[in-house]
């Protein structure tokens, strides 16, 4: 059986999680479920990173142990994952012993290899990113203070003796990969970012602190702590069982995709690679970094106080909605503004007006004309052919667009055949056919549509789990999605249908009532 692994970025537990990381979960879901679909095994990992600096903080500001601060919040992202229906296969934490100790494997493995040595840090640090950062990389504010480039936020000056990894052993290496495996990192965009880092050369990186407690022990040096970042990223290594389920770990590794928001693409797409080369095992295959969700054009994030609960909208319009928009309407790879007027614009025109509501007509006259049975598809004429036509061009695409993440542009062409099957109708005039028209020709239009509109829930069940669910039942369908229903026709015939209140609900609102 042919496999797929997928991870998130493991998210820091210092605050509740937000639509920001909500909206790569909810990715790595469609993913995951559309993977699954096409018949591959699928291990769909996300989970918790609790170590560090930005952690050891937040729980003193509470006042807790940093360790009930992580079970704690842990607890909300399983939850919140819950509730979004999330189908992630694990669900690993930094703390947990097992990848602590698989921490400590592979930076002993790095030593081994001669790729560790202690020197003295001396530069500056930035706790929210927990990132350190060269002098000539800072901006600067008004009054002179040093900011961080990524949050914008003041870094810290700090001089201690750490261990170094020998990052720029490797700066060749990964330019050599880089040039040979042109897809390692996308959109192309975000790759060039990382060449141009390559080109113009990679510095060792401190990899302990001994200012901080909050870690993984150094192996045999335990007043060291392992770095954050170097901690963090071994997890997707060690919830498949590395090193000590290699039977596990081989199924899985390399992973087939590492999906992380574009903010931490160096570290995966230029230091995770490097940390495996050091320990000898393969690299990932892609490294995805998909752009932010924006309110009014900044960042939504948990610190800079913006952030919007998805449990708000999950309730207001569901599950379904709210995965439909992000990924229909944020272009997935860029930047793109949360609306609440956009989604109910969606949810009206895209979902409501043109899915729902054609599969209500076309039901409601199978039911009316055909004692609720859906007769089948007979003699196809020439507007016949050209959408079934249509369809196999519409499912081919949609495939090629989804194998290469381009989630948005397979949408927006699974939504232009919904477009083409509304006008087939209008065009086939069933309503007509049923006054003065053959019976046969009444039923081979309807059945069509049906069968149209199963083939479309199947394609799009991945990123609307739920009312693709709905569509098969009111279809007598009992079987889970599968690509098999998305070749060949007449596989709906003769069963029962259930007409039903409308799969999506128009919301009348006005724009400010949205607001
Ligand atoms: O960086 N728009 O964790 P984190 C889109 N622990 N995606 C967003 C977003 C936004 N406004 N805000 C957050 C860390 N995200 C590290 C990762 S991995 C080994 C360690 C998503 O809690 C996006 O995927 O800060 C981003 O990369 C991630 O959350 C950052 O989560």
């Amino acid at each position: 059986m042919k496999k797929f692994y997928i991870t998130t970025p493991i998210y820091y537990v210092n605050a509740e999680p937000h639509i920001g990381s909500s909206y790569t979960t909810i990715i790595g879901d469609i993913l995951a479920r559309y993977k699954r679909m096409m018949g591959y095994d699928v291990f769909y990992l996300t989970g918790t990173d609790e170590h560090g600096q930005k952690i050891a903080q937040a729980a003193k500001e509470r006042g807790v142990e940093p360790q009930q601060l992580c079970d704690e919040l842990a607890q909300k992202f399983k939850e919140l994952w819950k509730e979004l229906e999330i189908t992630n296969d694990y669900f690993i934490r930094t703390t947990d012993e097992h990848h602590m100790k698989t921490v400590q494997y592979f930076v002993s493995k790095m030593m081994e290899n001669g790729d560790i040595y202690k020197g003295t840090y001396e530069g500056w640090y930035c706790v929210p990113c927990e990132t350190y950062w060269n002098e000539d990389e800072l901006e600067h504010s008004e009054d002179g203070k040093h900011l961080c480039p990524s949050c914008k936020r003041e870094v810290q000056l700090i001089r201690e003796e750490n261990y170094f990894f020998r990052l720029s052993k490797y700066n060749e290496p990964l330019l050599k990969h880089f040039k040979e495996n042109p897809d390692f990192v996308e959109p192309d965009f975000r790759r060039n970012e990382m060449l141009k880092i390559l080109e113009s050369g990679l510095k060792d990186l401190s990899i302990t602190r001994t200012t901080l407690k909050w870690g993984v022990p150094m192996p045999n040096d335990p007043e060291h702590v392992i770095y954050v970042w170097v901690d963090a990223l071994i997890n997707y290594v060690s919830a498949i069982g590395y090193p000590d389920d290699m039977d596990t770990f081989n199924k899985w590794w390399p992973a087939d995709v590492h999906l992380i928001g574009k903010e931490i693409n160096r570290f995966h797409s230029l230091i995770w690679p490097a940390m495996l080369m050091s320990v000898g095992l393969p690299l990932p295959k892609k490294i995805f970094a998909h752009g932010w969700l924006t309110v009014n054009g900044q960042k939504i994030s948990k610190s800079l106080g913006n952030a919007i609960d998805p449990r708000e909208y999950v309730k207001k319009y569901g599950n379904d909605v709210v995965r439909y928009y992000l990924v229909r309407d944020i272009v997935f790879g860029k930047d793109g503004d949360f609306s609440e007027e956009n989604l109910v614009k969606r949810l009206n025109s895209d979902l409501a007006n043109d899915y729902g509501n054609l599969l209500h007509r076309t039901l409601a006259m199978i039911v009316k004309h055909f004692d609720a049975q859906i007769p089948g598809i007979g003699e196809l004429e020439e507007l016949d052919k050209k959408l079934v036509e249509n369809y196999e061009k519409t499912k081919q695409t949609y495939i090629e667009l989804m194998d290469k993440y381009r989630i948005t542009e397979a949408l927006e062409v699974l939504w232009q055949f919904i477009g083409d099957l509304n006008k087939y109708f209008d065009e086939a005039k069933p309503w007509i056919l049923a006054k003065e028209g053959s019976k046969e020709r009444l039923g081979t239009v309807l059945s069509l549509v049906t069968e149209s509109i199963f083939k479309v829930a199947t394609l799009v069940s991945c990123v609307m789990p739920n009312s693709s669910r709905e569509i098969y039942s009111r279809l007598s369908v009992n079987e889970a999605f599968s690509e098999k229903f998305l070749e060949g026709w007449n596989i709906l015939k003769g069963r029962k249908v259930v007409h039903g209140e409308p799969l999506f609900k128009k919301i009348e609102k006005t724009e400010k009532e949205i607001q």
